[in-house]
């Protein structure tokens, strides 16, 4: 068991990410198993869940005209539009069957419906905080470990809020998976090197 200090963050690890799902990530089910192991390892164990109302303003349904992954200028900056997913109380918003759900907290996000929530700390505006951060400070928290999907997006944007925070991150590849929407890959490797987030 690691220090008390140390927490695993579990991303998203939702039926729609994953086969079948309406925003599937190729190898997101691949992944499940090992994530339910690392758990033991962790004192703290925190899941995250993509929780969205429906005609939410990251849905390209919601725009007239507009396709998945088409994107759009909305106040916070540019958006990607996706397909309809995570709708709150839905299967597809259900975490995975196999995953182990015996954790010590599960943070929603993404509910507001003007604004999209990527990260588990802040939505993207970049400013409004969902709570994670009081949550792992009030239990002296200091050290993250980071898995889920998908890795250059929910992963990426939760990984850096986290080091600009100060806390020390670590990503586990192995136990991730990305999109991939035009080289968004390629930039949430570099974007994460640079905030000084382990790869691993
Ligand atoms: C995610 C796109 C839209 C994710 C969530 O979990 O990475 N990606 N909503
Ligand atoms: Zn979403």
């Amino acid at each position: 068991m690691r220090e008390k200090t140390e927490a695993l963050i579990v991303i998203d690890m939702q039926n729609d990410f994953c086969a079948g799902g309406a925003l599937a990530v190729a190898g997101g089910d691949g992944i499940v198993p090992g994530i339910n192991a690392l758990m033991d390892e962790f004192p703290a164990v925190i899941l995250t869940q993509d929780w969205h109302p429906a005609g939410h303003s990251s849905f390209a349904s919601s725009h007239p005209g507009k396709r998945p992954m088409d994107m759009i200028e909305m106040s916070y900056g540019q958006q990607i539009l996706w397909p309809d997913h995570c709708v709150q109380g839905s299967r597809g918003a259900a975490f995975h069957p196999d995953l182990r759900t015996d954790g010590d907290l599960v943070i929603r996000k993404g509910f507001d419906p003007a604004i999209d929530s990527y990260s588990a700390f802040f939505e993207n505006d970049h400013q409004t905080p969902t709570g994670l951060e009081g949550y792992l400070r009030t239990r002296g928290i200091e050290w993250l470990t980071m898995v889920g999907l998908a890795l250059d997006f929910c992963v990426n944007f939760s990984a850096v809020d986290a080091a600009k925070l100060g806390f020390d991150v670590t990503v586990r590849t192995d136990l991730s998976a990305g999109i991939d929407a035009d080289g968004s890959l390629r930039a949430a490797m570099n974007g994460m090197a640079a905030a000084g987030v382990a790869i691993v």
